[in-house]
């Protein structure tokens, strides 16, 4: 884990920035994009703070599992479950926000 003072997303999650939510339970929330990429294009996040997903797979690999499975939920409501995941890990990949974060990509045929 990593530090969490003035993190972004831990105010979203705590509920201080607001947020166009989708789905959440005791483990994550999952939100709209505010700069979506597609048709459809949520994050989620873990309601603990983890700064990327390799710190989150070392320190809680069923947690990141969960993601996926919301994920797949996520794309079957919207998509016939198809949908694209990505976790952008370190400044040079274009991660912006260091609190992980999974991009469901989903909504619309992708070709490219
Ligand atoms: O992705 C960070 C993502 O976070 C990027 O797609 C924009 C999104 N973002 C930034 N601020 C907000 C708020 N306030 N609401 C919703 N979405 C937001 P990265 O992989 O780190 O580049």
């Amino acid at each position: 884990m990593a530090d969490s003072d003035g993190c972004l997303f831990c105010s979203i999650v705590a509920g201080d920035i607001p947020s166009e939510r989708v789905y959440e339970d005791d483990r994550v929330y999952a939100f709209k994009d505010i700069n979506p990429k597609a048709k459809v294009h949520v994050l989620i996040v873990p309601r603990t703070h983890y700064a990327d997903v390799a710190a989150l797979a070392k320190a809680d690999p069923s947690l990141l599992a969960h993601i996926v499975t919301v994920a797949q939920s996520i794309a079957d409501d919207s998509f016939h479950g198809a949908y694209r995941l990505i976790f952008n890990t370190g400044r040079d990949a274009g991660q912006t926000v260091f609190h992980v974060h999974a991009h469901v990509l989903t909504g619309e045929t992708m070709d490219d």
